[in-house]
């Protein structure tokens, strides 16, 4: 490739095997995102601090930081207005994802409930009757058809309800009453997904609302939109694939095998990727006679990876900044992808080996990647149709260029509220929650750190969540991980017992140990709970529902904190909002397009904690983001007598 910037990945990545691969990449000529990443400094500094208006056609306008000159752009937007708007619109677009995601999930439910899908069923039965318990669907009497209607028809009604007055289905049914309350009153409890992001759109048009606070107030709005369109997308997954509950399985690019044909699942939406794992345990005897003597192995890549990982045990390879690199181990046959943070580069590095890269969504196609539409009404088929492919390009290997790190670490995942839940029931099985608010009243356990967010090559891949994770632990702050973050724990060797012996300070360890025995486990619980793929944060904020609901208190009392260290997309930023609006003090480690603007800055960080309790704290150092984590949660614990 030609122009290709050379770089030195010694410190591009905390993961060897990463290092390792992009090393190996840089000698063949192969251009990674690394490699990209360097050819792009130095970065534009307007654009960096939000400064560069492109909202309409008289812009560019670049907005000069400070001084007097150039502080307008052409229709009169000062920078705050100008940041607030671009914050508002990263909001919307991070909404709109979680929540096309979680839109198809609830038609595939009503498809499904209307006897159309003959490929999905409802796996789990006592979901499906929790779910409508939380909703309010009688059950008593009524075939599990009847009743998943009813759920896919309350899901679609949030994004559908023209009443605003009346707070989304989902946000109601799972938040504190008083959390519902207090954002109703300050306007920023969304009625109806669609409708938010639209009004967001159009909100931020030229010449509308320039007031920079009430664009950010609308930006956090349309954020809670945003937890609505994931709660569903997960609770719904549940019912037809299972909540997950803890496996043991390997992280990092060893779980490559030389003598299977290896089928990569990457991009969020689990309902094609089910159907994969399914088929291809099916089609194992076509790869033996293909030459495969180990048959079908299928490896998970960022939040795809993360849905089949905590429900089936499926290994990850690995996680966002590094997906391009199982293509180069020459092992990989197939890479199936869905939608979302999947690089438009992988049928260029493709090129370069046998690797079939198969897109399958009509809205998320790649040029040079094979499309094989994908529909649930035919899923078996077409999954069929993609391993057969996979099989094939096995026997197009060139066995001189495989080369699999031979690296993974052994990972305990599958949490989630009712794992955990079912966990703790073996300590109390008459107040489930009391062995954990117990550890938390004494101080065993200091607070809750969730860790969410992606990969941003701005820092050393996934370093900051192994350096913050390692400090909090040794605090006894019990961690949870989602997405690329849990990608990058479980592939740093967290989620073990052994993590547990050498990172937990002692009563962390003390606890982790106790339930560990109870619920009949090797050893101690990880000192990091696997919570699953992005839209599965909403399982960490039900099981902070559940602790405040038990305790009498909101959200925002709660000794528990966010941090997203290597924060890059949209969702991410969508995420990160409501988090902080649901009360929690969130961490970001890469700083968002806000610097140039004080006004936002200030209300982000600062004067929004007085309205919702959270805010964010920007810090791009993971020790001393680790220390302002650990005193966000000795505020809380002050403030709770603790
Ligand atoms: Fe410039 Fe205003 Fe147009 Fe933005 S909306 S590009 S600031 S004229
Ligand atoms: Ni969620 Fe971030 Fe990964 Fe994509 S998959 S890269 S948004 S954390
Ligand atoms: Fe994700």
């Amino acid at each position: 490739m030609p122009d290709m910037t050379k770089i030195d990945c010694a410190t591009c990545s905390v993961d060897p095997c990463t290092t390792e691969m992009v090393t190996i990449a840089d000698a063949m000529g192969v251009e990674t995102a690394f490699h990209r990443h360097a050819s792009q400094n130095p970065r534009c500094g307007f654009g960096a601090q939000g400064l560069c208006c492109r909202i309409c056609l008289k812009g560019p306008c670049r907005i000069a930081p400070t001084g007097e000159s150039r502080q307008l752009g052409v229709c009169g937007a000062d920078r705050h207005t100008i940041v607030a708007r671009h914050m508002a619109r990263m909001m919307a677009a991070g909404a709109a994802s979680h929540s096309d995601h979680g839109r198809h999930i609830a038609l595939a439910l009503k498809h499904l409930s209307e006897g159309h899908l003959a490929d999905y069923q409802i796996r789990d039965e006592a979901k499906l009757m929790s779910v409508a318990a939380r909703l309010g669907i009688s059950t008593g009497g009524r075939d599990n058809a009847a009743i998943a209607g009813d759920i896919a028809r309350i899901s679609l009604g949030d994004f559908q309800s023209q009443d605003d007055s009346i707070p989304c289905s989902w946000l109601k049914a799972f938040l504190p009453a008083r959390r519902v309350e207090k954002l109703a009153a300050l306007g920023i409890m969304p009625h109806n997904i669609d409708a938010t992001v639209a009004l967001t759109m159009a909100r931020t048009h030229i010449g509308c609302d320039a007031d920079p606070a009430n664009v950010a107030l609308g930006g956090l709005r349309v954020a809670m939109a945003d937890l609505d369109g994931m709660i569903l997308a997960t609770e719904l997954s549940d019912i037809l694939f299972g909540t997950p509950a803890p496996v043991t399985t390997r992280a990092n690019l060893g779980v490559l095998k030389r003598d299977a044909v290896n089928i990569a699942v990457n991009g969020h939406n689990p309902l094609l990727s089910e159907v994969v794992c399914d088929v291809a345990a099916e089609m194992a005897e076509k790869a033996v006679a293909a030459g495969a003597p180990e048959g079908i192995n299928i490896v998970g890549i960022c939040c795809t990876g993360n849905e089949v990982m905590n429900r089936h045990g499926v290994p990850l390879a690995t996680n966002y900044l590094s997906q391009e690199l199982p293509i180069l181990t020459g092992a990989l046959d197939a890479m199936v992808l869905d939608v979302q943070c999947i690089m438009p580069s992988l049928p260029r590095i493709a090129e370069c080996f046998h690797t079939q890269i198969i897109t399958t969504m009509p809205h998320a196609r790649i040029s040079g990647a094979t499309h094989i539409p994908f529909r649930e009404e035919e899923a078996v088929a077409i999954a069929r149709r993609i391993v057969a492919l996979a099989i094939d390009a096995f026997g197009r290997r060139d066995n001189a260029k495989i080369h699999i790190p031979d690296l993974s670490q052994k990972a305990t995942v599958g949490f989630g509220a009712e794992s955990v839940t079912a966990a703790l029931a073996t300590v109390d099985p008459e107040d489930p929650l009391k062995p954990l608010i117990d550890a938390i009243t004494s101080g065993a356990i200091q607070g809750v750190v969730l860790f969410g967010g992606c990969n941003n090559p701005k820092t050393e891949q996934d370093n900051s969540y192994f350096r913050i994770a390692k400090i909090l632990a040794e605090r006894n702050v019990l961690a949870l991980a989602t997405g690329c973050g849990a990608g990058a724990l479980a592939k740093m060797g967290m989620m073990t017992s052994e993590a547990t012996l050498e990172h937990a300070g002692e009563g962390l360890k003390a606890v982790l140990t106790a339930i560990g025995a109870a619920a009949g486990l090797d050893g101690p619980l990880p000192p990091v709970l696997h919570f699953g793929s992005c839209v599965d944060n909403s399982r960490a904020v039900a099981l902070a529902t559940a602790l405040a609901n038990r305790l009498g208190v909101d959200l925002s009392d709660l000794p528990i904190v966010v941090s997203a260290p290597e924060c890059m997309s949209e969702k991410a930023v969508a995420i990160g909002t409501w988090a902080m609006t649901i009360g929690v003090p969130t961490h970001l480690g890469a700083v968002p397009p806000v610097t140039g603007a004080t006004v936002v800055s200030t209300l982000l960080t600062e004067t929004v904690r007085d309205l919702v309790g959270g805010y964010f704290l920007i810090d791009t150092d993971p020790v001393s983001a680790a220390d302002k984590l650990y005193q966000a949660i000795q505020d809380r614990r002050a403030a709770l007598g603790l």
